[in-house]
């Protein structure tokens, strides 16, 4: 039987590479996306004419339209991708973050009882993108399934409340709920904001004369970088389980953002990249998760996942996929 799934935040990174995988696998895929004054469809315009794709109109923070969209989509399974993903802002605007990457995860849970309940559908399966940041200080190196919490930031701390929602939702009404603990991950679809996609667009224009510098926060702090669509493949695993559970997917290496520096910037072939980079201290963060390394054992022994693509190859990608795009841009 064909299958069919909800993506919230489809326009996203995350979003746009787990249609692209569930399509690939025969689903038919509901793309949620909000109301933009401007179309942001980057990363998911190839889906636009697509058979088996529809994109629906909701918002996290509009319980009415997730109930709408549950109705139009019938899922099998509901991925909530959906969020203010960027840590950085979430000092600024900690209401908004915590009204969608916290109550939003409630929003979505009510409307699956509700829907379940009203339209008497069958169980659906939920996935619930958890997050590092909930590890923040890391109380232990590697941290797994079950090493206790520290939040640095508003999104962190709203994280965590969605991830304990959909634990308590699994056990308080036997859903089929899980949450992924997921480690930074990274592709060419990254947004600009970003440290990764920032210095490989900057790399990239330094090379061809638009840019002068990069300028960065903290170049110290170290982080656990992975390759998005090997990610998606570890959220639709969790969902194909016999029983709902939480995992960690990382690759357990940690590097610093020096360290990403050199690989990017030896892409375009500068070794000594030090004079193309300023500190700028707009870009530092009230409080810093200093290192991030996962240990996805669970995922590996469960699941039967692993990442496939090494930091270095990733890399390689982005820089030559913000080449393309910038050439693009200068014709
Ligand atoms: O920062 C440092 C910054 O913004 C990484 C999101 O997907 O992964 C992501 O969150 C590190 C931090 O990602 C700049 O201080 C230095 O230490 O690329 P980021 P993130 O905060 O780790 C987690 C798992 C998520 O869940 C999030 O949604 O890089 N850094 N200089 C900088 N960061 C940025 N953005 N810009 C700089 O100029």
């Amino acid at each position: 039987m064909v299958k069919s799934a909800l993506i919230t935040g489809v326009n996203g990174m995350d979003g746009s590479h787990l249609a692209d995988f569930l399509l690939e696998k025969g689903y038919i895929v509901y793309g949620l996306e909000r109301r933009t004054s401007k179309p942001n469809r980057t990363n998911t315009a190839h889906l636009e004419n697509h058979d088996n794709f529809h994109f629906l109109t909701g918002d996290l923070s509009d319980q009415t339209s997730l109930y709408r969209a549950l109705k139009v989509s019938k899922p099998d399974e509901v991925y909530n991708l959906a969020a203010q993903s960027f840590v950085g802002s979430s000092w600024q605007i900690p209401m908004q973050t915590s009204d969608v990457n916290a109550l939003g995860v409630l929003r979505l849970l009510e409307a699956v009882r509700e829907y379940q309940k009203e339209q008497d559908a069958p169980p659906l399966r939920f996935y619930q993108a958890s997050t590092s940041e909930m590890f923040g200080k890391m109380v232990e190196n590697p941290a797994s399934e079950s090493t206790p919490f520290y939040p640095r930031s508003p999104y962190g701390v709203a994280k965590l409340y969605g991830y304990w929602m959909v634990k308590n939702y699994r056990e308080s009404y036997d859903m089929f709920a899980c949450s992924g603990i997921l480690f930074n991950h990274e592709s060419e679809r990254r947004g600009i904001e970003f440290v990764t996609r920032k210095i490989t667009d900057g790399v990239v224009r330094i090379h061809l004369g638009l840019q002068d510098c990069i300028a960065l926060g903290n170049l110290e702090s170290k982080r656990d970088w992975g390759y998005a669509p090997d990610y998606v493949e570890g959220m639709w695993l969790m969902l194909q389980q016999d029983e709902p559970d939480d995992y960690v997917l990382a690759t357990g290496k940690t590097f610093s953002i020096r360290e990403f520096l050199d690989l990017a910037f030896r892409e375009v072939g500068i070794t000594d990249w030090e004079p193309y980079v300023v500190e700028d201290p707009r870009f530092m963060r009230p409080a810093e998760v200093d290192v991030l390394r996962g240990d996805a054992s669970k995922a590996k022994t469960c699941l039967g996942w692993e990442p496939k693509t090494d930091l270095q190859e990733m890399v390689k990608r982005m820089v030559a996929s913000d080449l393309e795009k910038n050439k693009l841009e200068r014709q």
